[in-house]
């Protein structure tokens, strides 16, 4: 029985399939996920994403991991929204150096009415670009979803971080479901759905499966999952977290890629502290999408020079844009 999956698909039977998965020998593990990966994307071919923070620091929520929350000496100095053209003028840089996709990120709870102005043009602006845009603002409701939508946002990052068990002990100013009831509002909008999380945090293996399945049992699965491994910030809450052991990591992206065939399953923060081999191993795992650049939202990303060496030396290509 214990390596037989059940038919019965309720949350908690998928958690114990999915279990099942996760625990096969690891060379199983990612033909499996390799072979899925096949079945629905080009597997030497990799997205790319450029992050900018439009507004840094000086964040009332209390994220155990987050060098941008209030609640922590992290030392990150805050500042105000970015102007229109200055975010504009990134992004040119950014498309110059082969991204195809611009990530807005905003150290808030949620936006204020009178920010939405700005954040529609940000939106217009990169567009025009040919770039697909993405933002990552924190709460949502309805409107400000329909108004990001009508301007053209492609998609919302909005991240689950771990399983709903373990959220209170990551943060403690808001709730799981609110995280849920924003990405079912920025979904009836229109707009595609980023939602993901981060691995070592102190969590459990159940907890990273549980998070998964969550994410996999949506309405409909997320086009972009985005998998974080922990950039530990000093001063922060998770700043002395255990490391995750890197093949546990590898395990999990597998997972993704075998709950969520059709969606990118993006290799996010941590590179800076994951070997050439242990990236390929993820490739390999059926993650097909980065962040480029030498910065992600505040901390440090291998930049251009690391990435292109690797990709030449693994054989990848950068994704074309379909559209
Ligand atoms: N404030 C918005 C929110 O929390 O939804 C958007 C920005 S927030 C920085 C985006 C995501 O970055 C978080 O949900 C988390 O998954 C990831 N993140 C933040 N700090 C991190 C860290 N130190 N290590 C790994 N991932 C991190
Ligand atoms: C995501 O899942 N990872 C990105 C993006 N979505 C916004 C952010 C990573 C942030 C890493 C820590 C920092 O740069 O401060
Ligand atoms: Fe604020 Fe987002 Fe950081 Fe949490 S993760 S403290 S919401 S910026």
């Amino acid at each position: 029985m214990e390596n037989q999956t059940t038919a019965c698909s309720c949350l908690e039977h998928e958690a114990v399939n999915a279990k099942i998965i996760y625990n096969t020998p690891f060379i199983d593990l990612l033909f499996r996920a390799q072979q899925v990966h096949r079945e629905n994307f080009n597997p030497n071919a990799i997205q790319m994403s450029r992050l900018l923070s439009i507004k840094t620091g000086g964040c009332a929520e209390d994220c155990g991991y987050c060098s941008q929350s209030a609640h922590y000496p992290t030392g990150l100095k805050a500042s105000k929204l970015m102007d229109v053209e200055r975010v504009l003028s990134e992004a040119r840089k950014a498309k110059e150096g082969g991204a195809t996709r611009y990530c807005m990120g905003a150290a808030w709870r949620s936006p204020k009415d009178r920010d939405m102005d700005a954040l529609v043009a940000m939106v217009e602006g990169v567009r025009a670009l040919g770039m697909e845009t993405c933002m990552t603002l924190g709460k949502l409701t309805p409107d400000q979803s329909g108004r990001l939508a009508k301007a053209g946002l492609d998609y919302y990052n909005h991240n689950l971080d771990t399983s709903e068990r373990y959220y209170s002990e990551i943060i403690t100013t808001r709730v799981f479901e609110d995280r849920l009831e924003t990405l079912a509002n920025v979904r009836d909008a229109g707009i595609k759905v980023c939602a993901g999380g981060i691995l070592g945090m102190g969590e459990t293996v159940e907890d990273r499966i549980s998070m998964l399945v969550t994410l996999a049992n949506l309405p409909y699965q997320p086009e972009s999952v985005p998998i974080n491994m922990l950039i530990p910030i000093p001063g922060s809450k998770l700043e002395h977290a255990a490391p995750i052991d890197p093949i546990d990591f590898i395990r999990t992206i597998a997972l993704a890629r075998i709950l969520m065939p059709a969606s990118y399953v993006r290799l996010s923060a941590g590179r800076t502290d994951m070997s050439d081999e242990m990236q390929a191993l993820c490739f390999f795992a059926g993650a097909n999408s980065i962040f480029v650049g030498e910065t992600l939202l505040t901390a440090d990303n291998p930049g251009e020079d690391h990435d292109s060496a690797l990709f030449r030396r693994l054989g990848l290509k950068p994704m074309e844009l379909e559209r």
